[in-house]
């Protein structure tokens, strides 16, 4: 097992933050695991927000890609995601995204993140 620390940054925009429930999925060089539901006592992902995760989960190996998803649930449920920084065993990995993830035309709820 491994400890994840994940930290999400939400966008500073009109209505960029969610009240949907979100999850990660991490794929790395020798695994991958989730999907994880990212929750705490916190009211998560507002605007301008970064919120703060730590999991406990099978360790990865390096990390490579993450699958981020949210189920459209709540009041104005797209939520703008700015990027994810991950740190495990003292290595530390950005996920830049800065796109919607929206159920419309142009986006959808769920995305693929390379490691920066
Ligand atoms: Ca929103
Ligand atoms: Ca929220």
């Amino acid at each position: 097992m491994s400890q994840y620390r994940v930290s999400v940054y939400t966008g500073d925009i009109d209505d960029a933050g969610t009240d949907a429930n979100v999850s990660i999925t991490i794929h790395g060089s020798s695994r991958s695991v989730g999907p994880v539901d990212l929750d705490n006592s916190e009211n998560n992902f507002e605007r301008g927000k970064v919120d703060h995760f730590t999991l406990d989960l099978s360790d990865v190996g390096r990390m490579d890609k993450i699958n981020i998803a949210h189920d459209n649930s709540g009041n104005k449920p797209g939520w703008f995601l700015n990027r994810v920084v991950i740190t495990k065993d003292g290595d530390t990995a950005e996920f830049p995204c800065s796109q919607w993830l929206a159920n419309d035309e142009t986006h959808n709820t769920e995305v693929d993140i390379d490691r920066a």
